[in-house]
């Protein structure tokens, strides 16, 4: 008989081993690559496509930038329905709405107690309207996030420029986080084209973009009323302008960024906006914003201008395609609704993606790999076609390269290879090829950069059994949690 010290002895030598064992095997998960995003940015990524509602007196003047005199008896919309933006919006595939409650002409969409400039005076119900709460109560029935953009450019204020406009922008934000929350996203944005009426002085006025609204300070109030809300500027610190407003993120997109010199508004910083920094130090991911229409605001002109189904497909690929969140802006008309043509479209767009992208010829597919982390089950490539986000196929450390092959149950034409990353231990794949199986050889199809939390590759239709995808290069021992084919 072994005495009880015995066996204990062995069950911890044996204990022992296992850990040994599995360390130079790689049992334990990847170290992360740093910077790594947040909850709520992760959230954000998981979100994909979020909706922006630009209204204001500019609506009914037919201008995009307000100068801040106009009366409030403009703003008369005759049939507001919040319902109808919310419900088209969930029904379409969008996540969040983000309303104008201030544009650069200083009206406010809610009955603001810090302004006579508002809702509150106009004809809208009497001034008995709240257009920001009833975009947000349609939010909450529909399913949606609430997030608001406050103009830091305030054309109608006469203190613009001044130590106490700052007070007043963040009294507002106070009102707007109190009452109308929970909000997501908090926009603000760069814009300070100078002239404006500012209480009548009708002058320009010049702020210093890098110093004057002191960000920090109104970050950190916003912070302790909404702890994980996302700011977007130029700067983030949640994320990032695209550097254009046409919907076209870099093909290569790193999420990574180093914000030390940047600033809302600062100018000529657009390419690099676009492509961010693989080095970067902060975890900034961009955000395409992009209008359905020519303007941000509603133009009966631009009826006919409304995007079709097509392009907002490109848009598509251009945004949530390279690895970003689309915000595309549906100006409600003078009604305070949605134009028939935008939701038109907007419905043949949501079709058209489900066209596109119903049906993933690669799940559940066999996939193979030149290598995975320890020849671990919880590493192996079978994971990139399971259907769980968590999973992922990954590498041991010293190795940055490999590749892994999909093989259908039979030939199928593929017209996109959607990827996707394991963004959660951060961004690594700098390069990566793929390859069809044609005529016994490997026939290259697709050729890219950067991955992150999706990248969607339109390639041209192939008809194929086996498809092969190569990371050529990473910043560290690559994770990928998903490949899909359609
Ligand atoms: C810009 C503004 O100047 C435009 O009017 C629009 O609101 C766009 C989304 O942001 O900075």
């Amino acid at each position: 008989m072994y005495s009880k010290q015995f066996l204990l002895l062995v069950s911890i030598s044996f204990f022992c081993l296992v850990q040994l064992f599995g360390q130079t095997k790689n049992l334990s998960a990847p170290a992360p690559v740093y910077p790594l995003p947040t909850a709520s940015q992760m959230a954000w990524h998981e979100m994909e496509m979020n909706a922006f509602v630009h209204f204001t007196t500019n609506t009914f003047t037919d201008r995009e930038w307000g100068y801040g005199d106009e009366s409030n008896d403009v703003f008369n919309p005759t049939a507001v329905n919040a319902e109808q933006w919310a419900k088209t919006l969930q029904e379409t595939g969008f996540k969040t709405m983000i309303l104008t409650c201030k544009h650069h002409d200083g009206f406010c969409l809610w009955p603001s107690e810090f302004t006579e400039h508002s809702v509150k005076n106009s004809p809208y119900k009497n001034g008995k309207g709240d257009i920001v709460k009833e975009a947000s109560d349609a939010c909450k029935m529909y399913g949606l996030k609430f997030g608001v953009y406050l103009s830091p450019w305030d054309r109608n204020r006469a203190d613009y420029g001044q130590p106490t406009y700052l007070t007043y922008y963040r009294n507002q934000l106070k009102e707007l986080f109190t009452k109308y929350g929970p909000i997501v996203e908090m926009w603000f944005d760069g814009a300070n084209g100078g002239d404006g009426y500012y209480g009548g002085a009708r002058e320009k006025r010049k702020i210093n973009g890098a110093t004057y609204y002191d960000w920090p300070k109104t970050l950190d109030l916003v912070r302790s009323m909404s702890p994980n809300v996302i700011f977007f500027s130029d700067a983030g610190p949640g994320v990032r302008w695209v550097g254009n407003e046409r919907g076209i993120a870099g093909e290569t997109n790193w999420n990574t960024i180093t914000t030390d010199t940047l600033y809302a508004g600062k100018g000529g910083i657009e390419k690099l906006l676009n492509t961010g920094q693989a080095d970067g130090k902060n975890w900034i991911p961009a955000e395409v914003d992009v209008s359905i229409r020519p303007g941000w605001f509603y133009h009966t002109k631009e009826d006919s201008l409304v995007k079709t189904p097509e392009k907002l497909l490109s848009i598509y690929l251009s945004s949530v395609g390279r690895g970003s969140t689309l915000l595309l802006n549906i100006p409600p008309d003078r009604r305070g609704l949605f134009h028939e043509n935008d939701v038109k479209s907007l419905r043949g767009f949501a079709e058209l993606l489900k066209k596109e992208f119903g049906n993933n010829l690669a799940a559940n597919a066999k996939v193979s790999a030149d290598t995975y982390r320890g020849n671990q089950k919880m590493f192996a490539p079978a994971n990139l076609t399971d259907g769980n986000k968590e999973t992922y196929w990954t590498t041991d450390d010293a190795i940055t390269t490999g590749s892994v092959v999909i093989t259908l149950a039979k030939s199928q034409t593929i017209n996109y290879i959607l990827l996707q990353e394991y963004i959660k231990l951060g961004q690594r794949v700098q390069s990566f090829t793929v390859e069809a199986w044609k005529d016994n050889h490997w026939e290259k199809i697709a050729a890219a950069t950067t991955i992150g939390y999706k990248r969607i590759l339109k390639i041209d239709p192939i008809a194929a059994q086996k498809i092969r995808v190569t990371i050529t290069q990473s910043k560290a021992c690559p994770i990928l949690s998903n490949i899909e084919l359609y």
